[in-house]
């Protein structure tokens, strides 16, 4: 059991999985939960650059991270291929060097405010299930082009070699993606099969040795730990397709079978200092936070406002890069009085995206991008 919990043997006894990798990759996190490892950073160090550091960057698993070697690790590509293939880390490596800059959010962040209206359940996550970095790795398209693949392909799915605990077996995680996506080979859009981020090796947090990069979806399709690649003409049968990702009011299964898989996600935006709750004197405050364009090619953020209580709206100034597939980063300055209760922020991007007031509440609490509202006390 010691390799599959990630237990590593130093001097002395055994670390944990928590204290080996707490030791080996060092995160500056709040843990929602340690075992599996649900973590995102304070919303303050979150917007301190455009670049995401791995240290700030959330981590969203379902299962133990799987301990992996190298030397013995394949990615299969099966399915309706011409060229099924078993691929080492080396014979991946023979495919063109590709890397892209893409924001990675969990459908379920901001999770935490749909507890208003009426308990939902996982990670309770607050705004800080998002980070942007830059993935190093081979391009999806160009691996597949190589397999093959039928012309009546419709999707990609991917499988992770996690072990997750579900109603009495062990699955695998797994996503899977419309072929017209798994196909776009160049540009800032092209999913990758990543094997680094920010420049170094993947940590085992964030998949290592490989995970699928998907810019523009919900990070449930960034399958870490990938093992297996499917091609198919119908979404994946895995859980986490078929049923969890979806938008629901019930958790029936017509509720699941009525509903189509997340693919995309929807602009959003946070306000991430000063702090929830935080104490402050009247008069001008300045503001900062993130703001993410819909995951649509092209789209790019607009204009971002802030308010206080839902008065008059004030436009914010984009201070990061303008880049599709990424978030903004903004600064704004704003009157607070006595009266004072929230700050709100909203963004819009060129695509026609669009924070709503309000979002309707979901059995399962994903996408949650209802204007930001952050209370605060004037003192
Ligand atoms: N194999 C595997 N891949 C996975 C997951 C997982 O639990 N297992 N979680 C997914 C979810 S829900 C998200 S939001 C992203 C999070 O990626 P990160 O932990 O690198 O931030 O990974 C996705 N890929
Ligand atoms: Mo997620």
């Amino acid at each position: 059991m010691l390799a599959q919990s990630g237990g590593i043997l130093i001097a002395g006894g055994v670390l944990s999985t928590n204290d080996a990798f707490a030791q080996t990759h060092p995160k500056d996190l709040i843990f929602r939960t340690t075992e599996p490892r649900n973590a995102e950073p304070e919303l303050g160090k979150l917007v301190q650059s455009w670049l995401t550091p791995t240290k700030h960057f959330y981590v969203r698993s379902h299962a133990p991270n799987p301990v992996l070697n190298p030397d013995s690790f394949r990615l299969r590509i099966e399915g309706m291929v011409r060229k099924p293939a078993s691929l080492s880390l080396g014979d991946l490596g023979k495919f063109g060097k590709k890397s892209t800059t893409a924001t990675l959010t969990c459908a379920g962040n901001r999770r935490a405010e749909y507890n208003n209206e009426g308990k939902v359940g996982g990670v309770q996550w607050e705004a800080g299930a998002i980070g942007n970095a830059t993935w190093g790795g081979v391009s999806l398209a160009e691996v597949l082009k190589q397999a093959e693949i039928a012309p009546e392909t419709k999707h990609v799915w991917f499988e992770g070699l996690d072990e997750i605990p579900k109603s009495g077996k062990v699955i695998p995680f797994g996503g899977s993606i419309p072929i017209q996506k798994a196909m776009i080979a160049d540009g800032p859009g092209a999913p990758l099969l990543a094997s680094s981020m920010n420049g170094e090796t993947l940590t085992p947090d964030h998949g290592y040795p490989l995970r699928s990069l998907v810019p523009g979806y919900i990070g449930a399709r960034s399958v870490k730990w990938l093992g297996k690649i499917v091609v198919s003409d119908r979404p994946s049968p895995n859980h986490y397709v078929a049923t969890a990702y979806k938008i629901v009011k019930k958790t029936e299964p017509l509720d699941w079978i009525e509903s189509a898989p997340i693919y995309r996600f929807p602009v959003n935006a946070a306000i991430c200092t000063p702090k929830r709750n935080a104490k402050v004197s009247s008069g001008e405050i300045e503001l900062s936070g993130y703001a993410l364009p819909t995951g649509r090619p092209g789209s790019k953020i607009k204009k971002v406002e802030v308010s206080s209580n839902g008065s008059k709206w004030v436009e914010a100034k984009l201070t990061g890069e303008d880049t599709e597939f990424c978030w903004q980063l903004w600064k704004a300055t704003i009157g607070v009085y006595a009266d004072t209760k929230q700050l709100w922020v909203r963004a819009f991007d060129t695509s026609g995206g669009f924070m709503p007031a309000r979002v309707p509440w979901n059995a399962k609490g994903y996408l949650q991008n209802s204007w930001y509202r952050m209370p605060i006390q004037i003192g």
